[in-house]
């Protein structure tokens, strides 16, 4: 069997090839470079369109990442099947991320930062965990952990997907005609959503506007959810309280964006949850091994659903 392993932008490809050498032995895995022999499987990340017109014998495409919309952009080889990475190490970060931020914001975290480094001793109202219900879009692998960890400080829970899912501890919306329902009943809104066709700008002015007043956005999916100038205007009407992003339309985040300078939002640079290699190897190499051997495997991509 022959694996390529093609990682593009700033993933650092040998630490990759040694682990799944050593999670595959007896299997040749290689860095692809153009003209390389046809492979079996690959492992990608961002791969350029070339890679993919040149390798159409590949049977499983393993992206190192949950989001495959920038690879379902791309031409895939007929028979090849893209395959996710589930959880593997990200959904505890996730978790950590916005239980992080949601709280920040709920404790008045960052006012007191403020207060602090102007030398001021300050107190502020306790808040109410029952007037700030947390929207979670997406109850999918991160979205679904995400949902346990927020609930267990005690706050409201609601989630939204697209078709319906019971989680415990969480009340569920599903599909077009239960989103504004859900939207007004939320204060703070996390999205986790895969970016696909019905996702795109899904953050925008007439949706946010439906949040509690006072309303937080935690978009920690993909930048293109957002649409941006809807978001600084609604925190500039003072619908929105503010908003904690860790992803953009471009990253980098371009240093001219407002986002930066905007004192109501809160800016990191996609980070929330980063694929951890060992762990991945692990879920990639049991996968492909199940799939030679005709075994079903868990994180299989639907391209018409888009994730
Ligand atoms: P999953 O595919 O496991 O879950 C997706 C969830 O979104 C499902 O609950 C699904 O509904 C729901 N959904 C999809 N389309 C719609 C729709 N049109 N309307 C309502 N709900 C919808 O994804 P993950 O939880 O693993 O990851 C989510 C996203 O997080 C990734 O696609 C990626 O873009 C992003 N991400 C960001 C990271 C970061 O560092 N910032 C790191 C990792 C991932 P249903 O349950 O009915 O299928
Ligand atoms: C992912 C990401 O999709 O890192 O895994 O954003």
């Amino acid at each position: 069997m022959r694996i390529a392993v093609c990682l593009t932008n700033t993933t650092k490809v040998a630490p990759w090839l040694a682990g799944l050498r050593e999670a595959l032995p007896g299997t040749l895995v290689e860095e692809w470079a153009p003209g390389a022999p046809q492979a079996d499987h690959a492992i990608v990340w961002a791969p350029p369109q070339r890679f993919l017109d040149e390798q159409q014998s590949l049977k499983g495409i393993f992206n190192i990442g949950a989001g495959v919309d920038a690879l379902l952009k791309l031409k895939l080889p007929a028979r090849a099947r893209v395959v996710r990475i589930d959880d593997g190490g990200m959904a505890s970060q996730m978790a950590e991320f916005v239980c992080h931020a949601l709280i920040r914001h709920f404790r008045e975290l960052d006012c007191y930062e403020d207060d602090v480094r102007n030398g001021a001793w300050s107190y502020r109202r306790p808040r109410d965990r029952a007037d700030y219900p947390v929207g979670i879009m997406g109850l999918g692998v991160l979205g679904e952990r995400v949902a346990r960890a927020v609930a267990h400080f005690e706050f409201p829970v609601l989630g939204w997907s697209r078709t319906p899912r019971a989680v415990p501890g969480v009340r569920g919306f599903a599909g077009q005609e239960q989103l504004d329902e859900f939207l007004r009943a939320t204060r703070v809104l996390v999205c986790l959503l895969p970016l696909t066709r019905e996702t795109q700008d899904i953050l925008n002015a007439r949706n946010l506007a439906r949040l509690m007043p006072g309303g937080y956005v935690i978009n920690v999916a993909r930048g293109a959810h957002l649409v941006d100038d809807d978001l600084i205007a609604l925190l500039d009407s003072g619908h929105l309280a503010g908003a904690a992003l860790d992803v953009f339309r471009t990253e980098p985040l371009p240093a001219e964006h407002p986002f930066w300078r905007h004192r109501k939002i809160t800016v990191t640079p996609h980070t929330s949850a980063r694929t951890l290699r060992e762990e991945s190897i692990v879920q990639i190499a049991g996968k492909i091994l199940a799939m030679e051997r005709g075994e079903p495997i868990a994180g299989v991509v639907d391209p018409q659903r888009g994730y």
